[in-house]
């Protein structure tokens, strides 16, 4: 089978080595020239263990390349993002997707099957997609064949998840379905759950929804717990022993491409009644104030301290700052305070290394918890820093060792 992946992204990247090395012959398509150069020497752009070496043993075997044009094929995914609008409700952009759509109908043929991977507003390939084929002078259901697949794979586990999670088929048609089976029956292990575009549309959203709304309620009880003198963490432990009940982790707020963007696709397909989706954004969104006006109250407003700050990707042992309420935090900070970034999965010039950032800060303020900090040598970084003060917002490092380090987290912040 012949597979044509528009998108390199986070998704089309693994996606296509995923077909590739499984016997598809694969071609990747980006309209980054960097992204396609890299590709065909063997070396990806994003950080994902295991990506780079399968990459390029399937570009050394043949089955895989890249290019910055589309080609003949038998199946055409697409993966390519869909942020939010700048609109009243931040609804759904579909600028890219519908470009990919438009980039490959000169070589779509009868037969073929067409997959949209992105993430999209219920309805959307129903409603906005099928059109530019039926304009095109093709029948969806009877000579070309157009599903909604999401993807539901966790970035720092894409491959093992992209192989084992069941997968969501959702067809214009059943005839759209049972095509877009065959695709990924290439290579999944898991389920292939056939339904509706529009069913598929709205499960994939709700999926982050669901994770959305449950983080905004561990915030907003770390809020409630600071107000009322309670430790957060253990409320939160003790009631996880309950069989029916599983409160998730707070932190400095909710980012990455996923969570942070789709449930307010379902806020601007339905704003007067998806009211808890949007307030639980909303409660998300306030975190990073809620970080910043802790910090001010632990620094106890001494405006020329340093702050190093360890971490800004969206979570931990990940490279993606998309969304990431600890750039907001980060940039919030500077206005008053001498901030040092230190995170050892991102490069930017303007990033410290570990010793510069904590020789004499008055704080370690902890956003992403990379494995990194877990067995730094906090005793000697104790004795660098000016304050020895470690502030963490992800609850990662333990609070009982003796690294003559004042450890403040959700749990002692009251
Ligand atoms: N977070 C918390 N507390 C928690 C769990 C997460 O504050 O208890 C934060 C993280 O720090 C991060 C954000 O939420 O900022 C999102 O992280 P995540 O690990 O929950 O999810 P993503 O965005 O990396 O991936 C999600 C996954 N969706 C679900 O788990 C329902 C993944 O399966 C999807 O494929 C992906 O979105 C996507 O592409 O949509």
């Amino acid at each position: 089978m012949k597979i044509c992946v528009i998108g390199l992204g986070y998704i089309g990247m693994p996606t296509a080595v995923m077909f590739a090395s499984h016997g598809c012959n694969v071609i990747g398509v980006d309209v980054s020239e960097h992204v396609v150069q890299s590709l065909n020497i063997g070396k990806i752009v994003i950080e994902e263990p295991g990506l780079e070496e399968l990459a390029k043993r399937c570009v050394e075997d043949g089955t895989l390349k890249a290019s910055l044009l589309p080609e003949v094929a038998d199946a055409f995914i697409i993966a390519v993002p869909t942020p939010n609008k700048d609109d009243e409700y931040k609804s759904c952009d579909l600028k890219y997707v519908l470009q990919a759509v438009r980039s490959i109908l000169p070589y779509v043929r009868k037969g073929n099957t067409i997959i949209i991977e992105s993430t999209i507003a219920p309805r959307t390939t129903n409603d906005e997609v099928k059109p530019v084929f039926e304009e095109a002078g093709f029948t969806i259901g009877k000579d070309l064949y157009l599903a909604h697949c999401p993807e539901r794979v966790l970035p720092g586990k894409i491959l093992y998840e992209l192989e084992n999670n069941n997968r969501i088929i959702g067809g214009i048609t059943n005839e759209c379905s049972k095509h877009a089976e065959e695709v990924y029956k290439v290579f999944v292990k898991g389920e292939l759950l056939l339904t509706e575009a529009k069913v598929a549309e709205l499960s994939k959203c709700m999926e982050n929804t669901f994770r959305d709304v449950n983080i905004s309620l561990a915030n907003e009880l770390a809020k409630i717990c600071y107000e009322l003198d309670i430790n957060c963490l253990d409320v939160i432990a003790l009631a996880n022993k309950h069989p029916r009940v599983n409160i998730h982790q707070p932190g400095p707020g909710v980012g990455g491409h996923c969570l942070a963007i789709d449930p307010y696709f379902i806020c601007a397909k339905a704003p007067q009644t998806a009211k808890l989706i949007s307030l639980a954004r909303s409660i998300n969104k306030s975190m990073p104030d809620f970080v910043v006006d802790k910090v001010k109250m632990i620094l106890k407003d001494q405006d020329e301290a340093k702050i190093a700050v360890f971490g800004v990707t969206y979570k931990g042992n990940i490279d993606d700052i998309r969304e990431s309420p600890a750039i907001e935090i980060v940039t919030m900070l500077e206005e008053s305070y001498k901030v040092a970034v230190y995170d050892p999965h991102v490069k930017n010039p303007n990033y410290v290394s570990l010793l510069e950032a904590v020789t004499d800060a008055d704080m370690i303020l902890l956003l992403a918890d990379h494995n990194e900090f877990k067995n730094l040598d906090y005793k000697q970084i104790a004795k660098v820093m000016k304050q020895p003060i470690l502030f963490d917002t992800k609850n990662m490092i333990s609070t009982q060792e003796e690294y003559g380090l004042e450890i403040i987290n959700y749990g002692n912040l009251y």
